[in-house]
């Protein structure tokens, strides 16, 4: 099926202010040698490479009151925040090449009052093999890119959680993730607190990825703007060694293929993140590669006759 997309605007945030191990900053330009623009302009889309935006260096330095760079952090969310909020005012779909994944906190926000302006319904599909549902209270290190649902769910400093003037941003019954395996114990409670739709490993290995999928997209329709964020490491460690906090046991080629299949035939697909590629850690820039392949699925690139 041939389907038709919106213009996409490509902006990159060369940072891994909130991660403790440093290369995601890398990121952007991975994935842009690795030739995400080109591809995505193959499938026919009007794609701009809008460039990057800048922030403050990370200072590398220990966590305080729970929260490590809360200022840094909260400087290049603003930023994006901003740049998401432009593209989607301009009609376009903004794509985030991160960078870590703290930065979902500044353009799910943005996508979220965008979508509040329009009389929109958000759905967000989180890929990831974490949860990313920390508070200041449980979180094991002290960063934030393991807190970002958490803060757009209202749970986190007023700094990060005011972006777009209402807070919360969003509400966990808007949410569903796919791929998880690593839930910190308190993290843990939190989740089964507020009742987030989670499609862990287990559940992918009993009931297989397309009903997970099909549950994940359920009740979505024309008015349905669904924002993916993509944390590589949802990618089992073997086929996308190219990230900070590896975790055995993720997503293999032909579910990710299948998910970004069906994203693209739910025909929702309004804003992306591509987080924590780590060029440091990779294989002859093996992950982005990887990504690249699975947006190109994402926008409508599938195997023998459906395209
Ligand atoms: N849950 C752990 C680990 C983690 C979360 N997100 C990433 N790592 N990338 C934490 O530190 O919050
Ligand atoms: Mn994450
Ligand atoms: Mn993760």
């Amino acid at each position: 099926m041939q389907r038709s997309y919106p213009p996409v605007s490509i902006f990159g945030v060369p940072t891994d202010i909130g991660a403790s191990k440093r290369g995601a900053s890398m990121g952007p330009e991975a994935l842009r040698v690795a030739g995400l623009v080109d591809a995505i302009a193959a499938r026919g889309v009007d794609v701009r490479d809008v460039g990057d935006v800048s922030g403050p260096r990370n200072p590398v330095s220990a966590p305080v009151d729970g929260y490590r760079h809360l200022d840094e952090v909260t400087a290049w969310n603003r930023s994006v925040f901003d740049v998401s909020t432009r593209e989607l005012q301009a009609g376009r779909m903004p794509i985030l090449l991160g960078g870590d994944h703290c930065l979902a906190i500044g353009s799910i926000a943005a996508v979220a009052a965008h979508c509040r302006s329009m009389g929109k319904q958000l759905r967000v599909l989180w890929l990831d093999a974490h949860a990313d549902f920390n508070t200041h209270e449980l979180t094991p290190s002290g960063n934030i890119h393991g807190m970002p649902v958490a803060c757009l769910c209202g749970m986190g400093p007023t700094v990060l959680t005011g972006f777009g003037g209402i807070t919360p941003a969003i509400s966990p019954d808007q949410v569903r993730q796919i791929g998880i395996r690593s839930v910190d114990p308190g993290e843990k409670r939190l989740v089964q607190e507020h009742g987030l739709d989670i499609y862990d490993m287990r559940y992918i290995d009993e009931v297989g990825m397309r009903r997970a999928m099909e549950e994940a997209l359920e009740g979505m329709d024309a008015n349905t703007h669904l924002h993916v964020s993509f944390d590589v490491d949802m990618l089992d460690p073997a086929i996308a060694p190219g990230t900070g906090t590896r975790v055995p046991g993720g997503v293999n080629y032909r579910e990710a293929q299948l998910i970004m299949e069906m994203v693209a035939d739910s025909g929702c697909l309004g804003s992306l993140d591509l987080v924590e590629i780590n060029p440091a850690l990779d294989r002859r820039n093996a992950t982005a590669k990887l990504a690249v392949d699975l947006v190109e699925s994402l926008f409508g690139k599938s195997t023998l006759m459906r395209d």
